[in-house]
């Protein structure tokens, strides 16, 4: 079976719009015919600064909504990254093969870096040679992402074929797995940029886990554009744009089929029904979530097997990658353990 793997920062309360459409939805239907593994980032959420007791709390919700989006524990691999100590290894190994200038030319990397301005870390510039090694490591064929991270795909594809390259074949060339027509959610307050859990306000962006009535709300205040016209027109009508790709997402229709729908009917109608839409997605994800998160040591459970199926795997290919690289073997019988001086 080709293998997937991708992953989702632990920084908010409640993914949103954006990344439920852009990358979890597509996680779903592919754990059916991939191989798939699929991790909570949580080390590249302390590439900014994190409070130590809601990145906890946010693991565990990340976790749960993933559940509850979909997500089966007997068809997919969930876990979490920390769990997995081969991700800093290998992210280490990666990053002495990495250029400088190549990693300076991330353009998150600018972004986010003129955000926090003098806070900057070295870890979120070494922030996409962590992403290559979670991908890397379980040799996956193929990465659920929007958009925004092709160019962090771009590296992973780079690092993979120069390790190759310098050392004998060992990891698989990952592909990008990006659907054009969700790659890039906008903000519904600012069409002209990406919803966003850092960047977005509260009323641009809409919450997997908002009430029906924050949703609905959130809906009827989005900018449209002048006219009344529900037409897709990127350059002229980029809010209607946006909620018109929304509602063919969540529907299954074409936005043709949805244009002749409300032709003449006016903005009013036309988002009244998507948010009834939005509802009937996310509310039975909210229910469930509450489920899951009510049983902690349940969802630890399943977070702990996810990661012992993880580790196996990553075990394998970071033992491959220390006798490519001439790294002299541990030698098993004498493991720090079983030789430990005496205390
Ligand atoms: P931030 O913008 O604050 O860095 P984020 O909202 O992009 O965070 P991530 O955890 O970085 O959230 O992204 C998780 C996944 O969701 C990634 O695959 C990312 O490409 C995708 N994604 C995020 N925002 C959007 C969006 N607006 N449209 C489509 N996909 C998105
Ligand atoms: N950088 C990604 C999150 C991420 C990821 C990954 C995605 C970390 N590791 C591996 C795909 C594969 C983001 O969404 N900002």
């Amino acid at each position: 079976m080709p293998r997937v793997l991708s992953g989702i920062q632990p920084t908010a309360d409640s993914f949103h719009l954006g990344n439920y459409l852009g990358a979890v939805r597509q996680w779903v239907a592919l754990q059916e015919t991939y191989d798939a593994f699929y991790c909570v980032v949580d080390l590249h959420a302390i590439t900014v600064p994190q409070d130590p007791r809601l990145l906890t709390e946010r693991t565990r919700i990340a976790a749960a909504q993933l559940l509850a989006a979909g997500l089966d524990p007997d068809k997919c691999t969930l876990f979490v990254q920390s769990h997995v100590p081969e991700h800093t290894e290998l992210a280490w190994v990666l990053g002495c093969m990495t250029g400088f200038g190549e990693a300076s030319r991330m353009t998150q990397f600018k972004d986010k870096s003129g955000k926090v301005g003098t806070e900057t870390s070295v870890g979120l510039f070494t922030y996409p040679v962590l992403q290559a090694a979670d991908i890397l490591l379980y040799l996956a064929d193929q990465v659920p992402v929007g958009e925004d991270q092709r160019q962090h795909l771009e590296l992973s594809r780079t690092l993979a074929q120069r390790f190759n390259h310098r050392f004998g074949e060992t990891f698989v060339v990952p592909q990008p797995y990006i659907l054009k027509e969700v790659a890039k959610i906008y903000d519904l307050q600012d069409p002209s940029a990406k919803m966003s859990k850092s960047s977005s306000s509260p009323q641009g962006i809409i919450d997997v886990l908002d009430t029906p009535d924050v949703i609905r709300r959130k809906i009827s205040r989005a900018v449209t554009d002048t006219g009344s016209e529900v037409r897709a027109d990127e350059a002229e009508k980029p809010g209607v744009t946006n909620l018109l790709r929304i509602y063919s997402a969540l529907s299954g229709d074409p936005v043709e089929a949805i244009e002749a729908r409300y032709a003449g009917a006016g903005y009013g109608a036309f988002k009244k029904d998507l948010a009834e839409q939005l509802v009937a997605t996310f509310a039975p994800i909210r229910e469930r979530t509450n489920a899951i998160l009510a049983d902690p040591p349940a969802l630890d459970r399943i977070l702990a097997r996810g990661a012992g199926r993880a580790g196996k795997v990553a075990a394998e290919t970071m033992t491959a990658v220390r006798n490519r690289i001439g790294l002299l073997p541990a030698t098993p019988s004498l493991s720090r353990t079983a030789v430990a001086d005496p205390p």
